[in-house]
């Protein structure tokens, strides 16, 4: 903690050996009021997720990281702070290690192609009253050998850089980084974030195919929205389609 620069992120800060999973228990820590950039690590997760209740593996040695934000956002804004996180992370990887890290749209963080960091948001409470956003973060550090039933292949720090990192630096780089993207949010810097999502953003201008709803788009990939949306360019004609819904392939 003494390595921390941040004003908030970090500044209230829970350490576990073990925990079933960092997001869940700072959900319940949501209801004893805490406040805004808590943030709860565990050295290992026990049944850690990742979207749409898919399991995220969570061995000793990795950085699995949930922080509590109660941002001065609409609620439209507020939901680009996944973008935000990938940014911060991205950033991160380059800043510590040189790493030319990359952003799989939506939000997966990818080095050479594989998957490094995954980034889960979830909404603590009603989103109506306080705005209280949990913002997941794991980052596979210290080991390897893994392979992860996935459909993008995976990769940790440790298997590209031949060494260990040590992972107070890189959680409080990242938290730092991430500080400055939640105040440029604030200061309705929406803009900025989208280029500098885009700067990061694997495959731009590049062919994919989007499967929707069982149908299959393949277009050029042009970046996103102000509001995260991804948009494809087919022959001219431009489609939009949200992360919910869609799988997205180079190709
Ligand atoms: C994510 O989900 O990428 C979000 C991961 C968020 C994990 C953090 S750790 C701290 C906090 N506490 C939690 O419980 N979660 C957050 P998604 O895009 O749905 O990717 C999940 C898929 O990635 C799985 O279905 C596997 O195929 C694959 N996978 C599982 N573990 C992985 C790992 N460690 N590295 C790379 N891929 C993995």
């Amino acid at each position: 903690q003494q390595e921390l620069r941040t004003q908030a992120l970090g500044r209230q800060l829970f350490f576990f050996a073990e925990l079933s999973s960092t997001n869940d228990l700072l959900k319940d820590m949501v209801r004893q009021g805490r406040e805004h950039g808590t943030v709860v690590i565990a050295r290992r997760q026990t049944t850690g997720h990742g979207r749409m209740q898919r399991a995220w593996e969570s061995p000793e040695g990795g950085l699995w990281l949930s922080l509590l934000l109660k941002p001065r956002l609409s609620l439209g804004d507020a939901a680009k702070l996944t973008l935000s996180t990938g940014v911060a992370l991205a950033q991160t990887l380059q800043d510590l290690y040189g790493l030319a890290a990359g952003i799989k749209w939506p939000n997966d963080v990818v080095v050479q192609g594989r998957k490094i960091a995954g980034i889960l948001g979830e909404v603590a409470g009603e989103w109506t009253t306080v705005q209280t956003l949990i913002l997941g973060i794991g980052v596979n550090a210290n080991f390897s050998g893994q392979t992860f039933s996935s459909k993008l292949p995976a990769t940790t720090l440790q298997d590209i850089l031949g060494y260990e990192v040590n992972l107070n630096h890189l959680a409080a780089q990242l938290l730092f980084n991430l500080e400055k993207e939640v105040q440029s949010l604030e200061q309705g810097d929406v803009q900025g974030l989208i280029q500098r999502w885009t700067s990061f953003a694997v495959g731009i201008n590049q062919p994919v195919r989007i499967e929707r709803a069982g149908t299959v788009y393949a277009g050029i990939f042009k970046g996103i929205r102000e509001d995260g949306e991804l948009i494809l360019d087919l022959e001219g004609q431009e489609m939009t389609f949200s992360s919910g819904e869609v799988s997205l392939r180079a190709g």
